[in-house]
């Protein structure tokens, strides 16, 4: 049974109602995720049928107020979901964080009432799936730079380009995509399947995140009407207001993933005996559980205070890009490190950590590559961005 590390005792820093979640949704991943995943990566096709149980088990806007279907969560228990789901897989907890951060989240605060309501009680039941367009095929790391545009045309806005990189666009029911108007400020358009010229083919062949759908968003000539317009924003901050949330997220999320590989490491080190005794027993062993162990602990503090000082409306993005990057490195360390404790089994998909290995190397990218992280650290250090 798993048993996930707690050294400093984080969850005496959590409420009852936080654990209460937590357990729900581990509860959830052990039964409908973990029998299944490891098929899905190896054939890379996507669980959808879990859709509607990510919603039934409100994995889809806990930070969402009830009203509008999400359940009105602070942001710890949106991160501890988060570290449930990924512990799954990278590409559930990739669902959830597109469908919550990337999709509602915009939709929440910067649409109209109408959009609102339109939108958001489907995205949290699962019935409706969204997707999330800016990077494009020549603008990855500088968004500012997007091709794509729309033009005002009286009654409605037509809208030309293309997105690239895009996670769950091939079913995607509404897209949030950003766009140049005519002045060059990028906006925010809720695009719905089935538009006239509005194509979403799947990108195959992946190494990583295979249980997960990517694809692209291909705009041509699609008349969009003029109330799927995001009012309430203008300019790029639009979009990295969401990625803020989406990598608040992602930096709770790899803990899962640490977690699930250090736990399957520790077992496995105890049961495995080579030279007559078991290799837990060689202080080589040790020292690798001793620092995997460490790293989760210090990531798991970080995660904890930065989710204090978002339900406090205190945190920055650049506190924000400092947890990214430094947890989704250690979590990436933390597969090598365990996968290597196993010697061959680890390679195998008996056991999680080629899965999550191969995963992360797509969640060191997405969401603002390592290098990008960095640098943001760095201009918020010395106010020169290096960009
Ligand atoms: P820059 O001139 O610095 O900023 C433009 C405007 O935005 C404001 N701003 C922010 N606002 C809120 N939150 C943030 N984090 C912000 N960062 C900047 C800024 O104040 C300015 O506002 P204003 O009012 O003055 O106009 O922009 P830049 O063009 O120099 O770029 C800065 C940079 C490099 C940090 C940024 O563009 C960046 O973060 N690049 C990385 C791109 C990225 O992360 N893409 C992710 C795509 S989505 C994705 O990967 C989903 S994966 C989904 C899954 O989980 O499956
Ligand atoms: P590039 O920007 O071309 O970068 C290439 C390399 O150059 C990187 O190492 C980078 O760090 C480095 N580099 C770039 N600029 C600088 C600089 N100024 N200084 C130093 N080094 C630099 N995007 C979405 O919009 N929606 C999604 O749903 C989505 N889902 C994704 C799912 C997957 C599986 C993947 C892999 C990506 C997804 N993305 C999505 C795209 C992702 O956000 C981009 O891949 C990422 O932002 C990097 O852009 P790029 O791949 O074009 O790399």
């Amino acid at each position: 049974m798993y048993n996930p590390p707690d050294y400093y005792l984080v969850d005496d820093l959590l409420t009852d109602e936080q654990k209460i979640i937590r357990s729900a949704i581990r509860e959830w991943v052990d039964r409908s995720v973990k029998p299944i995943i490891e098929e899905h990566a190896h054939n890379h096709t996507f669980p959808k049928h879990l859709i509607k149980e990510m919603g039934e088990i409100g994995a889809f806007g806990p930070f969402i107020p009830e009203k509008y279907g999400g359940s009105g969560l602070d942001q710890v228990s949106y991160g501890l979901i988060m570290t449930e789901l990924e512990r799954g897989d990278s590409a559930i907890r990739s669902t959830a964080s597109v469908q919550t951060s990337l999709v509602m989240y915009p939709i929440y605060t910067f649409g109209s009432g109408d959009q609102r309501m339109k939108y958001l009680p489907k995205l949290a039941s699962g019935e409706w799936v969204g997707a999330f367009g800016l990077t494009e095929p020549n603008h990855g790391s500088d968004p500012g730079g997007m091709l794509t545009r729309f033009e005002d045309k009286g009654d409605y806005y037509l809208l030309n380009g293309a997105k690239m990189w895009i996670t769950n666009s091939p079913i995607a029911d509404v897209s949030v995509v950003w766009a140049k108007d005519e002045n060059g400020k990028v906006r925010g358009l809720l695009v719905e399947k089935g538009m006239e010229g509005f194509t979403a083919p799947e990108t195959r062949n992946k190494w990583s995140l295979r249980a997960s759908l990517t694809g692209e968003l291909v705009f041509d000539n699609v008349k969009v009407p003029k109330e799927n317009l995001l009012p309430n924003v203008k300019g790029l901050k639009g979009p990295l207001m969401c990625l803020n949330s989406a990598r608040y997220g992602i930096a709770w999320g790899v803990l899962g993933a640490a977690m699930d590989c250090y736990d399957a490491a520790l077992r496995y080190s105890l049961e495995r005996k080579q030279f007559n005794k078991p290799i837990a027993s060689f202080q080589l062993q040790q020292k690798k559980l001793a620092e995997i162990l460490t790293e989760i602990t210090k990531a798991q503090l970080l995660v904890w205070r930065l989710g204090t000082l978002r339900n406090e409306d205190k945190a920055t993005p650049a506190q924000i890009s400092m947890a990214k990057r430094n947890n989704v490195e250690m979590a990436l360390k933390v597969a090598r490190d365990s996968r290597q404790i196993l010697g061959a089994m680890g390679i195998t998909g008996d056991f999680p950590m080629m899965r999550h290995m191969m995963n992360l190397e797509s969640v060191i990218t997405y969401e603002g590559t390592h290098d990008i992280h960095l640098l943001i650290t760095g201009m918020d250090i010395t106010g020169i961005a290096a960009f």
